[in-house]
């Protein structure tokens, strides 16, 4: 099962990218795919089409691209429960210490990571930021003692 996460441009900013792969590599996911880049604005809108026509709707969009993100797709058991349940509650005031947002965001506008909340939405994400030659198969030399 494969995830698709988003370090948004404030993990990036505030040097959080090593500290935020570590979580998921210390659990066990793996990174099939990382890239540190730009996101255009029909990525973005492309992205939260699910969010256009919220009050919301235009601070994501400018929230998401207005400084570089690393994009990454995690592969593993439960990939997409295990990452979401890592990365917490939407909004960083309210999500639980021990989780990315619990420990390092104290609001919904810079809450650091975006996870697929669904195979669903995973299958529709992942192509918005790869293609398939961008995607690597190999095994991890600890895959058999996850
Ligand atoms: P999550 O799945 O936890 O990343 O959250 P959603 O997909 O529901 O929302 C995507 C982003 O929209 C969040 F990261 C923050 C933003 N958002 C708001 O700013 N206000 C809201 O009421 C809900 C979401």
């Amino acid at each position: 099962m494969r995830t698709l996460v988003l370090i948004k441009p404030d993990g990036v900013q505030r040097a959080k990218i090593g500290e935020i792969v570590k979580r998921f590599e210390d659990k066990g996911l793996k990174v099939v795919a990382m890239k540190l880049m730009m996101v255009s604005k029909e990525q973005a809108e492309r992205h939260y089409a699910v969010h256009k026509g919220k009050p919301f709707y235009n601070s994501l969009i400018d929230y998401i691209t207005s400084g570089p993100v690393v994009a990454m797709i995690l592969e593993g058991k439960e990939a997409i429960e295990v990452t979401r349940k890592l990365v917490g509650a939407t909004n960083g005031a309210k999500a639980e210490p021990g989780t990315i947002r619990g420990d390092f965001s104290l609001s919904i506008d810079f809450n650091l990571v975006h996870a697929s909340d669904s195979e669903n939405s995973a299958s529709y994400e992942i192509p918005i930021f790869f293609n398939e030659k961008e995607i690597i198969e190999y095994k991890r030399v600890d895959e058999n003692w996850l």
